[in-house]
């Protein structure tokens, strides 16, 4: 097939039956291929395919938008990116990071890869109460190896100038998050959903405070116009996909050059939208510890995180920015670790910004997630939503005087149980 064919169940073994990458792994009896689509992402086609020598993961974007369908069209190219992301990010953050990958085809659109199994997607597992114990660790080096490793701080100008070009085309994903996250959330855009209507209250009231509006198109400024480094971009729990064992982070469509708080952002908004859901999850018993636990990763992934990120500043800082012949090649050990500070200040301050518009859009936006939408109590699910946007609302507002995430985390348990 020469142009772009949307794959099916059926046609899937007729189609990829002679792509060796494919076979190698599976076999090539495709009359023993089981083909499933399991796709439950807003976008793509997503295929488990199970021959007689082993499984592979096929995923294909399609022309449009698969939650709203084809009225809203989406380039193909998407899958271009993902693919080169997953190379970046592999080689920045190390193999195992990040599913294999065995094959790319770009004008289908698809990408073959290895099927991750028992893994399952994390927000799944945090919605059953379970407490994977790797996720902090794993995630904070994962973040501060690609979002370092992609940046002036470490790359050769011209080769990150390269990318930068590269990814720039990625421009349709980016209007997605720029629309999504920073403005359809204020005001009345047709695509927003919140619901239940015991949210029109505070959502009346979201929607007309000015401090918090200017602040969202603050941040939105920061999104556009930071160029900094390479981001996964759509760092939610349902891109990542877990066992207690082993973490992997999938879906990097989104990729593109922008500010490192933004990855780091979406990651611990997904965290404190987790815990602010377990009360709608408790019918099997308190969700008491799971509280504990996901207030625990948020700390952990940022120290984690912090910690690595000083390291690479000490051991890797190769770029143009903050050259260590002004600083330590001259003795100067407090001048960079000065410079590290004002950095790392600087991540912290946006990246509660970012958490805080992402848990707005979850609960206000298009795109909702299944930490509030499978609390089936409608009561339930507004009180936990509800207290969510309040928190949101905090971390945008007063992000430059939130001095640690013990004193956010405080908060947030004291809002928690009111
Ligand atoms: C129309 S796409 C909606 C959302 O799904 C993706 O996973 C991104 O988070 C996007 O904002
Ligand atoms: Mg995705």
């Amino acid at each position: 097939v020469m142009t772009f064919e949307a794959l099916s169940i059926e046609t899937l073994a007729s189609r990829l039956g002679g792509t060796e990458a494919v076979t190698a792994r599976i076999g090539t009896d495709t009359g023993k291929w089981k083909v499933r689509e399991v796709g439950d992402g807003n976008l793509n086609l997503v295929f488990i395919v199970e021959g007689d020598k082993g499984s592979v993961v096929v995923k294909q974007a399609l022309p449009y938008v698969r939650l709203v369908g084809d009225s809203w069209p989406l380039p193909l190219k998407r899958s271009f990116f993902e693919y080169h992301a997953l190379t970046r990010q592999e080689a920045r953050a190390g193999k195992g990071t990040v599913p294999a990958i065995h094959h790319f085809d770009e004008v289908q659109a698809l990408i073959v890869m290895e099927y991750l199994s028992p893994h399952i997607i994390l927000r799944r597992a945090l919605i059953e109460g379970r407490t994977p114990p790797k996720i902090a660790r794993d995630l904070g080096l994962f973040m501060a190896r690609t979002l370092f490793r992609g940046s002036d701080l470490h790359m050769k100008a011209r080769a990150r100038k390269e990318d930068l070009a590269l990814f720039a085309d990625n421009a349709e994903l980016c209007d997605i998050t720029e629309n999504l996250v920073f403005t359809d959330p204020y005001f009345e855009a047709a695509m927003n959903r919140h619901t239940t209507p015991q949210l029109d209250g505070i959502v009346t009231e979201l929607r007309a405070d000015r401090d918090l509006k200017v602040e969202a198109q603050k941040l939105k400024h920061l999104f556009a116009a930071n160029a900094e480094t390479l981001l996964h971009g759509d760092l939610h729990s349902g891109s990542i996909m877990v066992t207690d064992e082993d973490t992997r982070i999938i879906d990097p469509e989104f990729a593109f050059y922008g500010p490192m708080a933004f990855d780091v952002g979406m990651l611990l908004a997904n965290f404190w939208m987790a815990f602010f859901s377990q009360r709608g999850h408790e019918l099997g018993g308190s969700r008491e510890a799971q509280r504990g636990y996901l207030l625990g990763v948020i700390v952990e992934t940022w120290s984690v995180f912090r910690t690595e990120f000083a390291h690479l500043w000490r051991t890797e800082r190769s770029g143009m920015l903050y050259a260590k012949s002004l600083f330590e090649d001259r003795g100067d050990i407090f001048g960079s670790e000065q410079a590290l500070d004002h950095v790392l200040h600087g991540i912290w301050t946006d990246m509660l910004g970012f958490a805080g518009v992402e848990i707005h859009r979850r609960i206000l936006g298009l795109a909702h997630n299944a930490d509030f939408e499978t609390i089936e109590d409608e009561d339930l699910r507004a009180a936990c939503e509800t207290k969510a946007l309040k928190f949101g609302r905090h971390l945008v507002v007063n992000r430059r005087h939130i001095h640690s995430l013990d004193e956010i985390n405080t908060l947030a348990g004291l809002i928690e149980k009111e």
